[in-house]
């Protein structure tokens, strides 16, 4: 058995951090079922084409091992067939812009009068306040929640980071609220509301920086570049380039072919238990007993010249030569891979983190499979539903309705 066998999600999720949230829990195991508006669905299945017809990879890569039902939940028909689908699923995830579930008759209040059980969690940009009734996207998320305004250089615009932490970050939170509830509700026996606010999310992420903003009042941040470079500190935490967000100053360094290839670089952290074997390594073996370098405290004012000796070591190899001669002296390094490398990576193929999924639209695509493994409740990685899939199979095996209600409700346009 899957870890989630039996329990349903009526996935009422769109774009990216609700589906992440649901498709996680479709790998354990839970049975997803995606209510998407009858001819439209989500609106990133046709978002970023590059399959002429097909469903994009947006939409793929994000719903997978779920089903698709479509209804209007705007008709009539349509609101029964969501009260009943109510009535039966277990948790209602949804991330609608702030009231629109209200607006469709579906408020909190009215859920639990209908399912005092169900669990219904929601995505929104902000939580209760000034900015409560406002769309968000993921780089809104992440300038509202600090990350972009600790993120880039000193001195330079803010900057978002590639990796989603607004949108796939909020889902991964609202997924741990989600089993947290379910667990809660075995002692209680009753449902509860489950919120994440994007802004919240990123905030949790940006912890460090939260931490850094009161360490401020204490003095300057030492491990910061910046510190080294003596340029005073603001009322602020400052963007720090590629400086390690923990007590252990890091950088990330060119490698051999730096010139040509865009991502031959390595990070590469100075831990200062290790000092000695990186003195070792770069050729500095003299720095080891020497005062001006020996201990963390003398070396902070001088990390640029402590960086350049090091590069100019990590230019001579690869970033993988870097990480072979520097892992087995716990020197902490790691080479800055590629979309393309991670793509080629056979470990993470071995392991299912990267997948190759099989689409009768689309044909052969790569996914990113379930990171979190269990040992009792692998997951596999099924495609993502087309529009509608399953809708006759869920609103006969699910609700129970009866083919001629069935073809009632497709002439009415309700699913
Ligand atoms: N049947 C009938 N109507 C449906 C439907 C269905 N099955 N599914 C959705 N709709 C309707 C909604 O009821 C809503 O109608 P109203 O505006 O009339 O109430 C409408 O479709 C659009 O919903 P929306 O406002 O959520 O969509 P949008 O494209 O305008 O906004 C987004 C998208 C993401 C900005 C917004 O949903 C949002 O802020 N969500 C919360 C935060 C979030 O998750 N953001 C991350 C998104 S990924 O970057």
């Amino acid at each position: 058995m899957k870890a989630l066998e039996g329990v349903k999600i009526l996935d009422m999720t769109h774009v990216q951090s609700g589906p992440t949230c649901t498709q996680l829990l479709a790998w354990f195991g839970a049975d997803v079922i995606k209510v998407e508006r009858p001819g439209v669905g989500d609106a990133t299945r046709k978002q970023l084409v590059d399959v002429p017809g097909a469903d994009s990879l947006y939409f793929t890569m994000l719903n997978h091992n779920k089903r698709s039902v479509t209804v209007n939940t705007k008709t009539e028909r349509g609101k029964k067939i969501l009260t009943r689908l109510i009535e039966e699923c277990d948790v209602m995830v949804e991330n609608f812009a702030p009231g629109a579930l209200d607006r469709m008759g579906f408020s909190w209040e009215n859920i639990q009068k209908i399912n005092p059980r169900m669990i219904y969690a929601s995505v929104k940009g902000f939580g209760p306040g000034d900015y409560s009734d406002c769309k968000v996207y993921e780089n809104v998320a992440q300038c509202a929640g600090g990350s972009a305004s600790t993120t880039g250089h000193l001195g330079d615009v803010p900057m978002v980071t590639g990796a989603q932490i607004g949108d796939s970050g909020t889902g991964l939170h609202l997924a741990l609220g989600i089993v947290t509830a379910l667990f809660h509700r075995e002692h209680s026996g009753k449902g509860q509301r489950v919120e994440c606010a994007m802004q919240d999310g990123v905030l949790n992420l940006c912890r460090v920086k939260l931490r850094d903003q009161q360490r401020l009042k204490a003095g300057p941040l030492k491990e910061y570049s910046q510190f080294s470079e003596n340029i005073l500190f603001g009322e602020a935490t400052p963007r720090a380039g590629n400086d390690s967000g923990g007590g252990q100053p890091g950088r990330i360094l060119k490698c051999k072919g730096w010139e040509k290839d865009p991502d031959a670089y390595t990070y590469f952290i100075t831990q200062a238990a290790v000092w000695k074997n990186i003195c070792d390594v770069i050729g500095k073996p003299e720095w080891k007993e020497d005062s001006e370098w020996a201990t963390p405290e003398v070396r902070l004012p001088k990390l640029n010249e402590m960086f350049d000796a090091i590069e100019a070591w990590t230019m001579t190899k690869t970033k993988f030569e870097v990480m072979e001669i520097c892992n087995p002296l716990n020197i902490p390094v790691g080479p800055i891979l590629s979309m393309k490398e991670l793509s080629e990576d056979e470990n993470l193929r071995k392991t299912g983190t990267v997948v190759e999924v099989d689409h009768p639209e689309r044909g052969k695509y790569l996914t990113v499979g379930n990171p979190i493994k269990l040992s009792d409740s692998p997951s596999e990685v099924v495609r993502s539903p087309l529009l509608g899939e399953h809708t006759d199979e869920i609103l006969k095996d699910v609700i129970g309705l009866s083919d001629d209600e069935i073809a009632a409700a497709k002439e009415e346009g309700a699913v």
